[in-house]
């Protein structure tokens, strides 16, 4: 069997990042777009979107994510992949905004857990209401999992018939409160998902690098970006989310895997190509 490309995605804004923490964070449309075009020269396919209001706080404003998705659409020719997961303590209703601007891919987050001090919400009807509005529009969802429970639940929500199967997840590892970041944790993930599956790591903190590594090793694909992690080494500020792009190319390479371009990872991810 062929080696399968290996799809990068990066996460450029995030809402929990801060100015303070990097100055490098981008945070205007022009901003996101210029910096999700670097990402894409540096082999990213997907590009996992969060906005900002011009002061730096988190929003899932439609209009702001028409904008920044209309700027990196007129720059280069990735998969954008709206949250759905927004910051902590966001309604439902706020958080689902996004998807009005019928984008590619959006993020479904499949369970709750504690995220640090706060707690970051799913319950199941939440989870439900947000599968249908993205089969509605021909959204694809990626699956974000934080803890093992949360693969069982879209196991049980693929039974319901609310999610569909096979379908691609992304193991976000190291939260406080979620699953560790470890080669044990990721292989029992793995060995739990349904026939067909893919999945992609995003190690949180100084665990984004090693995991995306162990991923892209393991047959899988990786995320990385300045939502996640804002250094490229200990101590060294990454001056943008493509310097981590960068080193995940290298990565793949060194694995034996090609960079899937963003035509490869719309065929991997079955994302129909719009006109
Ligand atoms: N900001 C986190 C609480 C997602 O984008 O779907 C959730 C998050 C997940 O970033
Ligand atoms: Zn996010």
């Amino acid at each position: 069997m062929p080696v399968r490309p290996a799809i990068l995605t990066a996460a450029i804004c995030g809402a929990e990042t801060t100015r303070e923490q990097t100055p490098y964070l981008p945070i205007t449309a022009d901003e996101l777009a210029a910096e999700a075009e670097r990402c894409a020269q540096a082999g990213a396919a997907v590009i996992h979107l969060h906005v900002r209001n011009d002061d730096g706080t988190p929003t899932q404003d439609r209009a702001l994510f028409e904008k920044a998705i209309r700027a990196i659409r007129a720059r280069c020719d990735v998969i954008v992949q709206t949250t759905t997961g927004g910051a902590v303590g966001m309604s439902a209703e706020e958080r689902a905004q996004p998807l009005l601007c019928n984008p590619e891919m959006a993020t479904l987050n499949a369970g709750s857990l504690n995220f640090g001090d706060d707690v970051f919400m799913n319950p199941f009807p939440m989870v439900r209401e947000f599968a249908r509005r993205m089969r509605e529009r021909g959204i694809v969802p990626e699956l974000e999992c934080y803890d093992a429970g949360h693969v069982e639940s879209c196991i049980a929500l693929a039974k319901e018939g609310v999610i569909d199967m096979p379908a691609h997840f992304d193991f976000v590892l190291g939260v406080r409160g979620g699953l560790g970041a470890s080669e044990e944790n990721l292989e029992f993930l793995v060995g739990k998902l349904p026939q067909g599956c893919s999945f992609s790591v995003a190690g949180i903190g100084r665990h984004q690098l090693p995991m995306a590594e162990l991923s892209l090793r393991l047959g899988g694909h990786a995320r990385c970006g300045l939502e996640d992690n804002v250094y490229l080494s200990k101590g060294v500020l990454a001056k943008g989310s493509y310097e981590l792009v960068a080193r995940l190319a290298q990565m793949a390479r060194a694995a034996g895997r090609s960079v899937a371009t963003s035509a490869q990872a719309r065929e991997l991810l079955r994302i129909p190509r719009r006109g």
